[in-house]
């Protein structure tokens, strides 16, 4: 298959790799408007894009990029409705700062962590990741984050821990999709503790240069590359180590279409439909799916001699 070789972020105008509400921002004050009074008051004018110099990942692939208005206005987050355009028009109630994220379970340092205690000296790193959605589509976005492993051990799980499980925020005033029902609440999601510690594992904190849009999961959010998207978890406020397997949301409500593994896999169809071609968001044509989401050379040793037909 030939590829057209894809442009670097770093290649791409401002206007494309720029969050559009700053992009607007800056040319709305560099046209001069004074319409909107107070603006040109702004202090600043634009606010710096916080992860403007986070570096580039080795793990990046080297595939286009879907736009940034693709990537922030189709999406899933069920807190927000069930509908795809739903977050984008809904999650700017959320509040996202403070944040903090209550750890708990087989670990030597439970407790509760605050967000901007958790990311003090973090390098932030850019990664850009294929999101491939269990219902067929996919992404490719340039994620912002860093080692998932890195925010695991500084609690020290023990010998005990043998899965990790991610809880979402519930907050019923601000989430309309929560006061309407549709899922049991929290949303919350699980991954056995090598596949939580590989480094493929992304703790997200931003995307295209800044921090995350509440859509996408603010202000943290899991992005698990191999697996279909419903296991990268939004706007975590729980960790918790377990013995056993953990509940996962999409699992509970129906474990004959969700599996706790959950890895893109060509050769086993969801009951209702093929998992053989996806249409990645922005293309005409659909495209064969790689095994792993194209990371097999990554994460295939997770998975040696295990029936993936079986545990999917
Ligand atoms: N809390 C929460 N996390 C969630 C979801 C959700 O409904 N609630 N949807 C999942 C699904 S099905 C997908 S495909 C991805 C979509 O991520 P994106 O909107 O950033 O592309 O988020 C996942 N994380
Ligand atoms: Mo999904």
């Amino acid at each position: 298959m030939v590829r057209v070789r894809s442009k670097k972020p770093w290649e791409i105008s401002e206007s494309q790799v720029t969050p559009q509400h700053i992009y607007m921002n800056r040319r709305q004050l560099m046209a001069g408007a004074t319409a909107a009074a107070g603006l040109s008051l702004l202090p600043g004018i634009a606010r710096a894009k916080a992860y403007a110099n986070a570096t580039k990942s080795p793990y990046s692939i080297d595939e286009d990029l879907t736009s940034y208005d693709d990537v922030t206005g189709y999406n899933n987050f069920y807190e927000f409705g069930t509908g795809k355009k739903d977050p984008a028009r809904l999650a700017h109630s959320l509040t996202t700062r403070p944040w903090s994220i209550k750890v708990t379970g087989e670990c030597a340092r439970p407790g509760t962590f605050d967000l901007e205690d958790l990311l003090k000296g973090k390098q932030i790193e850019e990664r850009i990741y294929r999101l491939r959605c269990v219902e067929a589509w996919s992404m490719v976005v340039p994620w912002n984050g860093f080692p998932m492993s890195d925010l695991l051990s500084s609690f020290e799980p023990t010998t005990e821990a043998r899965f990790v499980q991610f809880e979402t925020l519930v907050r019923r005033s601000e989430m309309v999709g929560v006061r309407r029902g549709s899922l049991p609440w929290p949303y919350v999601e699980g991954l056995r503790m090598d596949e939580a510690m590989h480094p493929l594992t992304l703790a997200a904190v931003g995307l295209y240069g800044d921090i995350l849009p509440n859509q996408n999961g603010a202000p943290i959010r899991l992005v698990v590359p191999w697996k279909y998207g419903f296991k990268s978890i939004k706007s975590i406020v729980g960790i918790r180590f377990t013995k056993k397997m953990p509940k996962t949301t999409w699992n509970e409500m129906s474990s004959r279409e969700y599996g706790f593994y959950a890895n893109v896999n060509p050769a086993v169809d969801h009951p209702r439909w093929s998992q053989k071609s996806e249409r990645r968001i922005g293309d005409f044509f659909r495209r064969p799916t790689l095994m792993f989401n194209g990371y097999q050379e990554s994460v295939g040793d997770l998975y040696a001699g295990m029936n993936l037909a079986r545990y999917y």
